[in-house]
């Protein structure tokens, strides 16, 4: 017998996989002919892109890709590591300390968060640092229904978020790779921008241990490293947080992180990118400014210098 957890959807609420892996088999049939031909290493605009609202019109990753292609040192570094070990780690019962400058500090019970927020389906573009991409149909809610529901105080300015640390769950955690808990940080209004979601599932399902359950950040328009996963604790400050690449290798890896293809990271090329997924021949794509999400969250960055904010 299969427990039905109360991470998941109600069943009425869930676009099953195979919707999506229709509409995979008729957008590759079309683009199979021009994909053969396309040459060399010019990297592609994807003809498949566009916002309708806030979710993507290209062809998610079948439930596959996004599970088993993973970064979650946690459990080890290579991206296979994830999927092989992180089924040891006990996700209910699950809570999330909320401290700092709020108005209502505590521990909060997952079961209780997930009653007071509205779950939705958002397929986002996902972009990794190192250059990979994937489009993912998450499962979640606003995290600024989660912040209102602590009250912020006004003189909170970031939100500093950490994972969970359990060496004898989370083998990685053995080892000296990043400094645990793993941290990260927004400032306050990227935190309550709609586009920035805690995600509780995928494809209509319980989120896999692999991709961060029972709960973790999503926010589209930055590098992927700021998604943190298995999230047990959440201040509002007014420092803005050190986080756990920063404090790793300053040099390569900022507060900011957005996706911009004009900033190359030290030692590799941010202007295109590899979607996972898309086999031997696919052409690269260009990566877009904020990871496609401009018209959305560029007002939030207005006359910043994104060269020194990277
Ligand atoms: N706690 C924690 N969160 C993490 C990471 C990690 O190592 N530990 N890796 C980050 C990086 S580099 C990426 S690209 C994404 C990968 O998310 P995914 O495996 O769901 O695609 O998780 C981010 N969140
Ligand atoms: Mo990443």
């Amino acid at each position: 017998m299969h427990k039905t957890s109360k991470f998941s959807l109600p069943h009425s609420q869930c676009t099953p996989e195979a919707h999506y892996l229709n509409r995979r088999a008729l957008i590759a049939g079309a683009a199979g002919a021009g994909a053969l031909f396309a040459s060399g290493t010019q990297a592609q605009e994807n003809p498949d892109f566009q916002i309708n609202g806030f979710n993507t019109t290209e062809e998610p990753n079948t439930l596959k890709d996004i599970s088993s292609y993973n970064n979650f040192y946690e459990f080890g570094t290579s991206k296979e590591d994830p999927a092989r070990y992180a089924h040891n780690l006990t996700t209910d019962p699950w809570s999330v300390e909320i401290d700092g400058l709020v108005e209502r500090p505590g521990s909060y019970d997952l079961g209780d968060i997930l009653k007071n927020v509205n779950i939705e389906e958002r397929i986002y573009r996902f972009r990794c640092v190192e250059a990979w991409s994937m489009v993912i149909p998450w499962n979640g809610f606003e995290l600024n229904q989660l912040l209102n529901l602590a009250g912020i105080q006004p003189s909170a300015k970031y939100v500093r978020m950490e994972t969970l640390f359990r060496p004898e769950e989370m083998r990685g955690q053995r080892t000296r790779v990043l400094d645990w808990p793993y941290v990260e940080g927004l400032r306050l209004d990227e935190a309550m921008h709609p586009l920035t979601i805690m995600a509780t599932g995928l494809y209509g399902k319980e989120l896999p241990k692999q991709n961060g359950a029972p709960l973790r950040l999503v926010v589209p328009w930055k590098y992927g490293f700021k998604s943190i996963k298995s999230i047990v604790k959440i201040t509002l400050t007014d420092e803005q947080p050190i986080n756990s690449w920063q404090a790793t290798n300053a040099r390569e890896y900022g507060f900011y992180s957005n996706v911009n293809p004009n900033v190359n990271h030290p030692r590799w090329s941010q202007a295109s990118e590899r979607r996972i997924g898309g086999g031997l021949f696919a052409p690269r794509i260009k990566t877009l400014m904020f990871n496609g999400y401009e018209e959305h969250v560029a007002d939030l960055y207005a006359g910043m210098d994104l060269r020194k904010y990277y």
